[in-house]
Parts: C-alpha cells; structure tokens; sequence
C-alpha cells in the first residue's frame, strides 16, 4: 500500500516558481527577447543548466559555454536575491497542515527537488523536521522527466517506488513519477498537468481520504 509521500519544493511547497520567472525574464530581456509565462512552463521541474538551454531555443540564440556559465550565475544570483528575503510565511496554504497529516497517518515524507538552493530555502521556511529524507539537485545527476529524485528519495526511504505518491507541479516532475511507477499527484492546472492521475490547485484543497482513493483507483 501507500507508505511514503514525496514532495517537490518549487511550486509545491513554496512558490519560488515566480521568482524563478522574473530571474528568467530578467535574462531573456538583457539579450533582447521576451519570456513569457507559458514559456516558463518548460522550465519547471528542471535543472538550472537545462532551462538556460530551454530559455536560449526560445530566443533563438546559441551562445558559447562561457557565456551560458555566467548567464546562469547570474540568473541564480537575481533568483537568490528574492529568495534570501523569504520567511515561513511563504509556505504556501495547506502544505504543512498536509505534510504534518501525512506524518501522522504514518508515511514517509521526503523532499525531492531539482533546485540546488533547496538548502537555504528549507532553512528559512523552517520545514527541515516535516522530512525524513531530503534528495536535491546536488545529489542527482539526471533531471526531472528522470526519474532519479524519486528514485534516490525511495530508496533512502527504504520503500518500494510503488509505494510512493508524489506531489507535482511540473509536467516533467509527473512524468518523472509515473517513470519511476509512482502515483503522481499534480498541484496546479489540470490543462498543463494533464498526465497526473489527480490534479489540485494545491496542498490545501487535498485530503489525505481523497489521496487513498486515488490510490485504490490506480491499483485496483
Ligand atoms: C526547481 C524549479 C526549476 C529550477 C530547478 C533548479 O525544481 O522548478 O524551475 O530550474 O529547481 O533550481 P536551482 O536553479 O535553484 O538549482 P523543483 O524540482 O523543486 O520544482
Ligand atoms: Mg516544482
């Protein structure tokens, strides 16, 4: 049966996903096109490197190497400066209330994300103690659709991935789950998440009955 909950931190638990957009929008307009919000979509869930490649398609534009390692430097240090101001009030709605039922229902919690500041952003939202295992971008080498988030999350569980269910607000996140064999949970548009085996607006407007039921529909 169900016996872990992962979550992703952009999107899911926080909304840094904005932050992440105007940093991306800051750079595209510095080389001289726009970024739009629906472009952003793709960079959900992915690592830095891969969105600053999805970003340059977008433009246009092929740079050399060592431009593409300061623009994301850059990107990440526009990004930080939004993100270092962050407080506990920026959880967003419903996700400790969630995470804290899950915990006491008995399943396993972890945090898996692609981002590479994960640390600092669980360190002033103070969540370190809603996890038991915490699997970031510095500890993974292949991106969502990939698998190996969840992957690594599960086996430091010590949970079969079957397990697991996992909370999504990317695309590539919700088919980085289902190629992992785990039920997918989307937070966010069902018209973007249309692969997810549910889709909430977020954390907020899902139960944990409403969670086993999705479950049971999945492996009956
Ligand atoms: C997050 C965001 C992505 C971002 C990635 C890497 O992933 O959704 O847009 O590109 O982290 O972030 P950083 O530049 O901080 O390393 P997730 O998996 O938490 O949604
Ligand atoms: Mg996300």
């Amino acid at each position: 049966g169900l016996s872990a909950c992962l979550f992703d931190l952009d999107g899911v638990i926080v909304d840094t996903a904005k932050y992440h957009f105007i940093a991306w929008r800051q750079i595209a307009r510095e080389l001289g096109f726009e970024f739009t919000e629906k472009d952003n979509e793709r960079l959900k869930g992915v690592s830095r490197t891969r969105s600053l490649e999805i970003l340059l398609e977008v433009g246009g534009l092929g740079l050399d190497t060592a431009t593409k390692v300061a623009l994301a430097e850059k990107k990440n240090a526009v990004y930080l400066s939004y993100v270092m101001k962050m407080t506990p009030a920026e959880i967003l709605p419903g996700a400790e209330r969630f995470l804290t039922e899950c915990r006491s229902a008995g399943y396993k919690t972890a945090l898996a994300t692609a981002s590479r500041n994960a640390a600092v952003i669980v360190e002033l939202l103070k969540i370190a103690s809603l996890f038991d295992v915490v699997v970031d971008g510095n500890r993974v080498t292949h991106t969502k659709p990939d698998p190996e988030v969840f992957l690594t999350c599960a086996s430091e569980l010590g949970i079969p991935p079957a397990s697991c269910a996992v909370f999504e607000d990317a695309e590539a996140g919700i088919e980085a789950a289902h190629a992992g064999c785990m039920l997918a949970i989307g937070i966010g548009d069902p018209a973007v998440l249309k692969k997810a085996d549910l889709v909430v607006p977020g954390l907020g407007e899902l139960s944990l009955e409403e969670l086993r039921a999705v479950w049971a529909e999945k492996n009956k």
